[in-house]
């Protein structure tokens, strides 16, 4: 009689804190033994020469969300988690997106019908909030964090979505009542929009533009401008999808000073520059995401805040808008002036591996760090910790066996998003998993997709302790009650 339905043997475990050459026994679904000869297995997988790291959480990717500027991302929920698993990912953390007037709780019932059937990985969801209503801030809010919604986005930019700073104060104030966590999308919209105008009015309309107009002192003000508004609400905040040193310098003195401001970056900001949106014609479009990719001096800059933890989190921003189609980046046309281009690039397949290949591999990273950001960091920041970013007793068994020897040329026709273009089409990335596991379940082994559809399960997140105010009010103001002691 076999004691777990699950061994994996003879491999390297690793997590964000240890190292540990062992067996893992799991039982319906959940990790139950890490130890060196572990008795028989139902089913065995041997793991000789390979690292056994818990399955990566994508905490930032948009599946299945119509863009504020009507254009469709391609993939659904079947095809973005068979795409995660693909890449080590065993977890998804995508938005149910507020459009202006909707009710919220109608938005994450309308996310859980795109979900269901479909995913093949557990999944949460952050909110967006681009209407706080007193109705949305006071009643719907409240409840759907008190339902497992205890993260959302909003943004400082986008015609669409953009919140003024007196909404945006009134979005921390409430989550720091109710204990949620806040994701901001940090750039000025003005200024955006302003240098959009005059670029067009000159005639400069090519995607490469696009760079032009997010200029990084736009982020690095809207940056500022946000940490200010959290200091003074005395929230914790998450700046989402940090694309170089004018903001990372502001985010390191933040928290230099004691305060409670975690940071996330993406592989776009790694591995592209500005440089790839001025291609012939329209193939810039491809690159064309926000913030857009800056500079070599800017790449280096956020690896070294990978590196000296600046950053918690490392997600993909996986926003998929296919090339050569009217729904995706063509949608006004193949020449279409840049501000009417939807902004977004995929990764949530190359996510893990382009970041060990080029961190953990050559030795710029610690393969602990890299666990920790791509993994660990979003449960312990989102409310699914411990149940999802480790490898431990209790744990859900979310594994992912690397061969860190693999090599693979990226390219679209070996990646499972439904994009019909990939950034990063002919680069060379040493480690890819062979085998993901989801609940002790194989999902992926040796180049095939085994999960059915629909497998995956909706995951209510705790209200994070990270999300915990410091307890400092500025000049003695508390931003709830409005009480003041001098
Ligand atoms: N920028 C965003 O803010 N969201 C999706 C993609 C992008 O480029
Ligand atoms: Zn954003
Ligand atoms: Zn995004």
């Amino acid at each position: 009689m076999a004691e777990y339905d699950l061994v994996i043997r003879g491999g390297t475990v690793v997590t964000a804190a240890d190292k540990t050459a062992c067996d893992v026994g799991v039982k319906d679904g959940k990790v139950v033994a890490l130890a060196d000869k572990l008795g028989p297995g139902a089913e065995e997988i041997d793991a000789t020469g390979k690292l056994v790291l818990p399955g990566g959480i994508d905490s930032h990717c948009h599946i299945d969300q119509p863009s504020s500027m009507g254009a469709t991302t391609a993939d659904d929920f079947h095809s973005g988690t068979v795409s995660a698993a693909c890449g080590g990912t065993t977890c998804i953390i995508p938005f149910a997106a507020q459009h202006r007037g909707q009710s919220l709780r109608a938005v994450v019932q309308d996310y859980h019908s795109r979900a269901e059937g479909k995913a093949v990985l557990d999944y949460a969801f952050h909110l967006i909030i681009s209407d706080p209503t007193e109705q949305v801030l006071g009643q719907e809010l409240p409840a759907l964090i008190k339902a497992g919604y205890t993260s959302f986005k909003i943004y400082m930019t986008y015609d669409a979505l953009k919140l003024d700073d007196r909404q945006v104060l009134d979005v921390l104030a409430t989550a720091r009542r109710e204990g949620a966590m806040v994701m901001v999308h940090a750039e000025n919209h003005d200024v955006i929009s302003w240098l959009s105008d005059r670029l067009h009015e000159a005639g400069h309309v090519a995607p490469k533009f696009h760079a032009v107009a997010h200029a990084a002192a736009a982020e690095r003000e809207a940056t500022h401008r946000a940490i200010t508004m959290s200091e003074i609400v005395d929230v914790p905040l998450l700046i989402v999808h940090v694309s170089g040193k004018e903001a990372i310098d502001h985010i390191r003195t933040a928290q230099a000073r004691g305060l409670r401001l975690y940071a996330e970056t993406c592989p776009q900001y790694l591995f592209l520059t500005a440089d790839d949106l001025d291609k012939p014609g329209f193939e810039g479009a491809k690159m064309m995401c926000s913030p857009p990719p800056r500079d070599a001096a800017n790449q280096e800059f956020v690896w070294n805040g990978l590196t000296t933890g600046v950053f918690e989190v490392f997600s993909s921003d996986h926003a998929p808008y296919r090339f050569d189609d009217p729904e995706g980046k063509k949608m006004h046309g193949e020449n279409a002036p840049f501000k009417k281009v939807a902004n977004g690039v995929p990764g949530l397949e190359i996510r893990m591996p382009m970041l060990f290949s080029e961190g953990v591999r050559t030795g710029r990273l610690d393969i602990h760090d890299f666990v920790a950001l791509c993994s660990t960091n979003a449960a312990k920041l989102y409310g699914l910790y411990p149940q999802k970013g480790t490898i431990a007793v209790g744990a859900d068994a979310d594994i992912a066996i690397w061969d860190p020897d693999k090599e693979v040329t990226v390219s679209v026709d070996m990646l499972h998003d439904n994009m019909d273009y990939t950034p990063y089409e002919g680069r060379r990335v040493t480690g890819w998993p062979v085998i993901t596991l989801s609940r002790g379940e194989v999902v992926w082994r040796d180049g095939k997709v085994t999960a059915e559809p629909g497998r995956g399960r909706f995951l209510p997140c705790a209200l994070p302790d990270a999300a915990k105010p410091l307890g400092r009010p500025v000049h003695g103001f508390q931003p709830v009650t409005g009480d003041y002691t001098p």
